[in-house]
């Protein structure tokens, strides 16, 4: 049994309804939740949409193996209305579940890293994470979600 640690994000839809499938299906096929974060209205980065997204951070525990937590949250994106993107850039979507952390776990292949690769550098994630997981450490830089907050809000300022 380990604890990961998944971003949800929307921004197409009825994103609160959407997002609360996902926790429902997440149940039913990944594991328990053990903490939800509130939901955070957030502009879109790394792309132009005028439809803000609904971010949240979830605690799950999980007998999934990283890829087969990957496979099973694929498909619910998919049941909750995802489609296939365009290769290389960003668009708006239905529902995106992202992996942050996998207990203290470093892994890499094709098709996941872990930690998420882009996690440290995005208040999107590292907000709602820090409300439920602040002492949650980040196995590749040993540092917790409440340093790793704080870092990106001193470089913002710089
Ligand atoms: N996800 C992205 C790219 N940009 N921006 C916000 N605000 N929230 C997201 O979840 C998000 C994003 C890639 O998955
Ligand atoms: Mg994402
Ligand atoms: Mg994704």
């Amino acid at each position: 049994m380990e604890v990961v640690a998944l971003a949800l994000g929307s921004n197409l839809g009825n994103r609160e309804s959407i997002i609360r499938q996902a926790y429902d299906k997440i149940e039913d096929s990944c594991g328990r939740i053990v903490s939800e974060s509130n939901l955070y209205e957030t502009l879109p980065v790394g792309f132009y949409s005028e439809n803000l997204f609904l971010n949240t951070a979830i605690l799950i525990e999980t007998q999934l193996s990283p890829l087969e937590l990957l496979a099973a949250t694929r498909t619910i994106e998919s049941e909750l209305g995802r489609e296939k993107k365009s290769a290389g850039t960003y668009e708006s979507r239905t529902l995106d579940i992202d992996i942050i952390l996998y207990g203290q776990l470093l892994y890499q292949s094709t098709e996941l890293t872990i930690p998420h690769p882009r996690f440290r550098e995005r208040r999107f994630v590292l907000e709602p994470l820090n409300e439920i997981a602040p002492n949650f450490t980040d196995p590749l830089t040993g540092l917790s979600i409440t340093k790793l907050l704080y870092y990106l809000t001193t470089q913002e300022n710089i």
